[in-house]
């Protein structure tokens, strides 16, 4: 087992790509991006601490600015009307390695998204139960993880907090993934899900819901997933519009003149998916071909694309995808640097080899 202490790791999770082995950050191998659910053993994974190990029937609390604060246990989380979310979960952190200069952080390539179906109870439920007092505006969801990091003197815990105002009945906490029990490593025996935001939001190993009336201004919302851009601080929120190619992937060899299904997967958190552009021809001078989308999975989830291309000169080619969604989105053909990393959609180029 590559990774410290946590004895309830996933079968087969020696197929992640690890990035960091303790705490665990490993990446969804480009060969399992062809799922359209990513199984659970090669979903990738981020923690920031060790993995806490939960009891089974650990207990929830949910208290602050509420009239009627309770505690709930997993069992009777369970037994309350549940939905699901098929959602695609990207780090912020994705493809920070090719930001110059490279911030620090965890060196994430391109693996750190994956899709997974999400079965629990919506936050807002559990709120509605609480009875949220005027003058609340926002929830904080801790979860029992915690440890040191460099920046920070004392001991943190990993807590996020949304505002109210924008809580979706989609908001999960989520006790199943892909339909099976939701693994330790993904926040098992409970996290919270958030469709539509970079993975930070979705707390995992949920231990209290507490709703306040003033801004939370905890390690991970305040001094991590800000942009920190040269004239500006903006907090990390919904996930940019993205895509990826799946396949041809990079070890491929094409032969000239060959027709090549190019496909892959386009995502944003911010709107629907409306549009793949892909070029074969790199540099400025490229055009842009716009690439069939099949019919959407769910709401939350990545759009697959497609588009046959032929390729008649043998050597090295570019390919390049770049995603628009229904907000007018698009991928920026320049990568938005920031200080910590985050929310890297630039368009992204792939080779391709014909011989
Ligand atoms: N309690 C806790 N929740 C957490 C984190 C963490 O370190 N601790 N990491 C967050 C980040 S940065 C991401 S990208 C997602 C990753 O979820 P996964 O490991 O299930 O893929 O979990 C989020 N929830
Ligand atoms: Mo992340």
């Amino acid at each position: 087992m590559p990774h410290g202490s946590t004895g309830t790791a996933l079968p087969h999770h020696d197929e992640l790509l690890v990035v960091n082995e303790s705490p665990l950050c490993a990446e969804t191998p480009p060969s399992r991006l062809a799922h359209p659910i990513t199984p659970a053993a090669v979903h990738y994974v981020r923690g920031n601490f060790d993995m806490p190990s939960l009891a089974a029937d650990h207990a929830i609390e949910v208290d602050g600015l509420v009239g009627a604060p309770f505690r709930l246990t997993v069992r009777e989380l369970r037994e309350l009307p549940s939905t699901q979310v098929t959602f695609t979960m990207e780090c912020a952190g994705n493809d920070r390695t090719k930001m110059r200069p490279m911030p620090a952080g965890e060196p994430w390539n391109t693996g750190a998204v994956s899709t997974a179906r999400w079965t629990g109870v919506p936050l807002k439920t559990l709120l509605e139960r609480a009875g949220v007092l005027p003058g609340a505006i926002e929830v904080v969801v801790e979860g029992a993880d915690s440890g040191h990091k460099p920046d920070a003197t004392e001991r943190l815990s990993y807590g996020r907090s949304l505002p109210l105002e924008a809580l979706g009945s989609d908001v999960l906490l989520a006790y199943e993934m892909n339909d099976a029990e939701l693994p330790a490593l993904h926040g098992g025996p409970v996290r919270l899900v958030v469709p539509g935001w970079y993975g930070m939001a979705s707390v995992k190993w949920v231990t209290r819901i507490s709703v306040v009336d003033t801004a939370f201004r905890g390690y991970f919302q305040a001094q991590r997933y800000v942009f920190q851009y040269p004239d500006a601080v903006v907090p990390v929120t919904r996930t940019r519009v993205k895509s990826i190619v799946v396949s041809p992937s990079a070890d491929a060899v094409i032969a000239p003149g060959a027709e090549v299904l190019v496909w892959g997967w386009a995502w944003s958190g911010e709107g629907e998916v409306t549009k793949v552009e892909v070029s074969s021809q790199g540099g400025s001078a490229a055009e842009w071909i716009t690439a069939k989308l099949d019919a959407p999975i769910a709401a939350h989830a990545w759009r697959r694309w497609e588009c046959r291309m032929r390729f008649e000169r043998s050597g090295e080619h570019v390919l390049r995808t770049r995603a628009t969604d229904s907000r007018g989105n698009v991928q920026p053909e320049e990568i938005r640097w920031n200080r910590l990393g985050y929310g890297n959609n630039a368009v992204r180029e792939v080779s391709v080899r014909v011989v």
